[in-house]
């Protein structure tokens, strides 16, 4: 009963194609004219991360397919819009969505196609396709240096907020990578690690002051990136010497980095977060701006991000002077702001988003709550904000669960009384597979 003038609707995300979705798309395609209402990222991002390949090189796949006569994007996961648009006759989907979170959605289409007598075609679904070996191999492809640099800018273009959390070894990199929280039906994790100067340096047993050079830095961050997928942003303090600013976005780049941040402070570098900054120095705007624009020039990969840190609230200086640099460092090429601060509200990192909205230089704001840490994500986002980064939880939490163990095996003279309250050997064994 194949009726080519009739229309089929198929939504598809694409990020992998299996025997299953050939099936649908085979069906679809004996009912008439095939349309595929691709996912966009940012639909995908509402309920899952995002997918590995961008819309563009899903929807070259999708269609090359002999089935599909025609693909749009869909950019919900509603698919009121795309239904109304196309009117099409049938809607095609495997049967798996009449129970668990997508049930909604399937009533949605019931009750659309009803207003122009529309049908919905429901194959059995495909069992038995290991999707998690598929996913795990598209690990593999995600983490190639090329795919992982553009992931930031497509999450920061997809998401309401991205969340970055700060990663000093490899062994928190995993924990990165892996870490998934069941919250609202959604599954919620990190969108990536931040590379800080501080915790590096405190791992390895120096100051926060520049004394660990960037090949050492990059050493240590290249460890993270043989074992995990996720995007990467590097905390590179004022960024050097101009002059050796190419050499670092190399290095950075073709380990795989999606952003660089640079904080416009110079002479010996000081921690941001320490009470006394009378001996700190900001840069001049114009100077720190060439900075900016070395790193545009050296970059190779055009989605790998420079983020400007702006740290006028750090040194005393006031909101005028914070917006003045937000100007210059925008126009210089900058692709977001760091607005940092170490007041104990976000006080005044919102006066600044209030007043820097309204420039037509705008570009998206980045927040460390450190000392603010009582700011929830939701009026991050309410006031503008892309990305937060977790500046060095991981590493703080970390320093007193092991001083505790050691002080225990002091006091008890055994292991006794710490192993109760430690992970068990069997299960550090089996942390790390090796596969
Ligand atoms: C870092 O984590 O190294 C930072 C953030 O640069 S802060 O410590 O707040 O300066
Ligand atoms: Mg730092």
């Amino acid at each position: 009963m194949i009726n080519k003038n009739k229309i089929v609707y198929v939504a598809l995300s694409a990020d992998f194609l299996h025997k299953g979705h050939i099936k649908i798309l085979k069906t679809a395609f004996s009912y008439g004219d095939v349309y595929v209402g691709l996912l966009t990222d940012e639909a995908i991002a509402t309920y899952d991360n995002i997918p590995y390949l961008d819309y563009d090189k899903r929807k070259v796949i999708v269609e090359n397919l002999k089935y599909v006569k025609k693909v749009i994007p869909q950019k919900t996961l509603d698919y009121t819009e795309n239904l109304n648009l196309i009117k099409p006759a049938y809607v095609v989907h495997g049967d798996d969505w009449k129970i668990g979170i997508q049930k909604k959605t399937r009533h949605g289409v019931i009750k659309q196609l009803k207003k122009w007598s529309g049908k919905l075609i429901e194959p059995k679904y495909t069992k038995n396709i290991s999707s998690s070996l598929i996913k795990k191999k598209l690990t593999n492809i995600a983490s190639t240096p090329e795919n992982r640099v553009s992931r930031l800018k497509r999450l920061i273009n997809s998401k309401n907020i991205v969340r970055i959390l700060e990663s000093h070894n490899s062994l928190t990199g995993l924990i990165i990578e892996k870490t998934k929280v069941l919250k609202n039906k959604k599954i919620t994790e990190f969108d990536g690690m931040w590379s800080s100067s501080l915790t590096d340096s405190a791992t390895k047993g120096k100051p926060d002051n520049s004394s660990v050079d960037f090949s050492s830095r990059i050493t240590s961050l290249n460890e993270m990136m043989d074992v995990t997928s996720k995007p990467l942003v590097f905390d590179a303090d004022n960024g050097g010497q101009i002059e050796h600013i190419s050499f670092l976005i190399r290095s950075l780049e073709r380990s795989g980095v999606s952003a660089i941040i640079i904080e416009d402070k110079v002479g010996l570098k000081k921690n941001s977060l320490f009470k006394n900054q009378s001996d700190t120095k900001q840069d001049k705007p114009q100077l720190f701006a060439k900075k900016i624009k070395k790193i545009c020039s050296s970059r190779k990969i055009k989605d790998f991000m420079v983020i400007a840190r702006i740290e006028s609230f750090i040194v005393g200086k006031g909101l005028k002077d914070a917006l003045k640099r937000a100007e210059i460092y925008s126009k210089a090429g900058a692709d977001a702001i760091l607005i940092h601060s170490k007041e104990k509200t976000p006080k005044e990192i919102f006066s600044f988003a209030k007043e820097f909205k309204k420039s037509k230089n705008y570009i998206p704001l980045v927040s460390v709550p450190s000392t603010y840490s009582k700011v929830h994500e939701k009026e991050l986002i309410d006031n503008g904000f892309k990305l937060v980064i977790y500046a060095n939880q991981l590493l703080r939490a970390a320093y007193p669960a092991m001083e505790n163990a050691a002080k225990s095996i002091l006091k008890e003279q055994r292991a006794l009384e710490i192993d109760k309250k430690i992970i068990p050997i069997k299960e550090i064994i089996n942390l790390i597979k090796n596969d």
